[in-house]
């Protein structure tokens, strides 16, 4: 062990030899000026000192242990609730790199304005190093990320959603490489908040914000903006997608990957939990937000989940809806934002059970029944670590991954998207994927019902210009002997009375079964403009009050719809100009065609 001195007031101890990460951490304590300097060694001892220092300046709450062993509550500041889009940006030194559909800034501006407010940000705090790992450790897929920061509460989670501390560091290795990440709660001044992403250095610097996906930086802006930069250079993808195993009754798993816009149950889909009328069936988790996808010397693709933990949205979760994440976060986890009843437990709308007489809300308030406002944030959240999940994959840290036989992508449609379709191959399945679109929720801020284009659930986080991330897509498949089948679902398909015509949640598990159903060659289905819909019959309704009417319903494609949203299709495209591949404008038109 060597010393190195951080900073002139700072003297601390570097557990490693990577002069890179030493130069990087050394800078950054030169700008930043902590008081004190922590390697993050990811111990049980550091852990209970960091949880006894948060508990003390009131950071966490501990919640009722009995119910809820080793489970902390924190409310972190009101005007700092979820990820800011607005406030992210893709600081590329071309802007065309950056795109029309991500937010850019010059890199040298970027670090002149950012910079003003990392100096000296940290005076009085102590400066956390925390090597981590996203994927399992040892996986050659895996990759090593360093965050820096001065919020403990960043550091607690960090714990759970990815393999952090001294496992890390001899990961990464004397000589190894990692993207950076530089993080400061600062004021939380939403006016100096900045999410920055320096693609080309693979550097990340986040500042203003103590939440989510701003401040947990191996989430969203690694595993997905910077990573999908890695992946375009070396080959593979990196996508917003949950990766389940369907086990059939006969013991065969088949693993599907799939997209689909935020707030649409991808987490619930991911630990389904198949109906009664499915006997010997299993759905085994193995990841619910983020895939690494690589392919394989057997030409299929292989997918790893980079996390090691979920970052659940709270409200609407119940035993109802999701058992397994019930189950998962009942221990050793974080909540964010959330109620807290009487008795010290976590509560949010939609919980089981009734709706306590009094709470204390998200931001500590008295709450009592009736009132107008929520009393958990809408997006509020657990973080829970996926070991606990009772549906995790025997899998799910397999170093090679699990091989990917379908994609699916998906969107919340009121009308439109039939229940599900399969591409006519893989060139039509990406072009489906880029017409990915999904309807604004209640839950959501601004109006409901309002159509929001997200190309393969990727909108808000390709770490680049997305028209050649289309592009990379097209160039993946010819690269697979044996590629992913392409499917689109709509769980969210509504009749004219505005009911839902699918009764969505464990019976998604039907339509699972006619997308293994079709990987194996078997499955019926009928030729239609926008691809194969399932043969009348070939979705198994047995026992389910679903009429073959409503099944048609649910299954119909209105030729006008089609249109119109080619039009719109057309319209997204044209604000990429002259970048988006003239295969997916060659699909649109065919779609024309098709439609007649
Ligand atoms: O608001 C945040 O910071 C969290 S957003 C999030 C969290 C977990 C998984 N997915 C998402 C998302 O927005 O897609
Ligand atoms: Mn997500």
């Amino acid at each position: 062990m060597t010393t190195h001195i951080a900073t002139p007031q700072t003297t601390t101890h570097t557990p490693t030899t990577n002069a890179e990460l030493n130069a990087w951490v050394d800078e950054a304590a030169h700008l930043c000026k902590p008081d004190r300097i922590h390697w993050v060694d990811g111990s049980e001892a550091e852990h209970a000192r960091l949880l006894e220092e948060m508990l003390t300046e009131g950071t966490l709450l501990r919640l009722n242990g009995h119910h809820y062993p080793d489970c902390f509550l924190h409310r972190s500041d009101p005007s700092d609730v979820a990820r800011t889009e607005h406030l992210t940006f893709i600081c590329t030194s071309e802007k065309d790199d950056a795109g029309p559909s991500n937010n850019w800034m010059a890199p040298a501006e970027a670090k002149r304005k950012v910079g003003a407010l990392f100096d000296g940000a940290m005076r009085g705090r102590t400066m956390y190093v925390i090597p981590y790992v996203m994927g399992p450790l040892g996986s050659p897929l895996s990759k090593v990320g360093v965050e820096i920061t001065d919020s403990p509460y960043v550091v607690a989670n960090m714990r759970i959603m990815t393999r952090m501390g001294a496992a890390a560091l001899k990961q990464l290795g004397p000589d190894g490489t990692f993207v950076k990440g530089l993080h400061s709660l600062g004021d939380l001044s939403p006016e100096r908040r900045f999410i920055m992403h320096f693609p080309e250095e693979k550097l990340i610097w986040s500042v203003g914000s103590g939440y989510g996906g701003n401040a947990l930086l191996g989430k969203k802006c690694f595993a997905l903006r910077i990573a999908s930069v890695q992946a375009r250079e070396e080959g593979w993808l990196a996508e917003h997608m949950l990766i389940l195993g369907l086990e059939s009754p006969q013991g065969e798993t088949t693993y599907v990957a799939a997209a689909f816009p935020s707030a649409c149950g991808k987490t619930n889909l991911a630990m389904l939990v198949p109906p009664a009328s499915q006997p010997g069936w299993k759905v085994w988790t193995v990841g619910d937000d983020i895939a690494w996808m690589h392919p394989g010397p057997d030409g299929r693709l292989w997918a790893i989940n980079p996390e090691a933990g979920f970052f659940g949205v709270a409200p609407g979760t119940s035993s109802k809806t999701n058992p397994n994440a019930m189950a998962t976060l009942h221990s050793h986890s974080i909540f964010t934002n959330v109620a807290v009843t009487p008795d010290g437990s976590p509560w949010w709308e939609g919980i089981d059970g009734d709706v306590p007489a009094t709470l204390t809300d998200w931001r500590g308030r008295e709450w009592t029944r009736g009132s107008s406002e929520k009393a958990a944030h809408p997006n509020s959240r657990f973080t829970a670590p996926a070991r606990q999940c009772p549906s995790i994959s025997p899998h799910w840290e397999d170093p090679q991954g699990v091989p990917i036989s379908a994609f699916l992508f998906g969107g919340r449609r009121a009308r439109v998207a039939p229940l599900v379709f399969e591409a006519r191959d893989w060139a039509h399945g990406v072009f489906v994927a880029t017409a990915v679109a999904s309807e604004t929720t209640a839950a959501q801020s601004g109006a409901v019902g309002v159509v929001r284009r997200d190309p393969m659930a990727m909108l808000p986080f390709c770490g680049y210009n997305m028209a050649d991330y289309w592009g990379h897509w097209l160039e993946v498949g010819p690269k697979l002997r044996q590629p992913p089948r392409i499917f689109h679902v709509n769980w969210f398909r509504q009749g004219p009375d505005g009911k839902f015509l699918w009764p969505g949640f464990g019976e998604n598990l039907r339509v699972l079964k006619w997308v293994v159903e079709r990987c194996q060659g078997r499955g019926g289905a009928v030729e239609a403009p926008i691809g194969h819909l399932p043969a009348p019959g070939a979705i198994d309704t047995a026992g389910l009050s679903v009429s073959p009417e409503t099944m048609k319903e649910l299954l119909s494609v209105d030729p006008a719809d089609w249109r119109q949203e080619a039009v719109a299709l057309g319209e997204f495209f044209a604000k990429f100009g002259g970048r988006v591949p003239p295969e997916l404008e060659r699909q649109r038109r065919a779609l024309i065609d098709r439609l007649g």
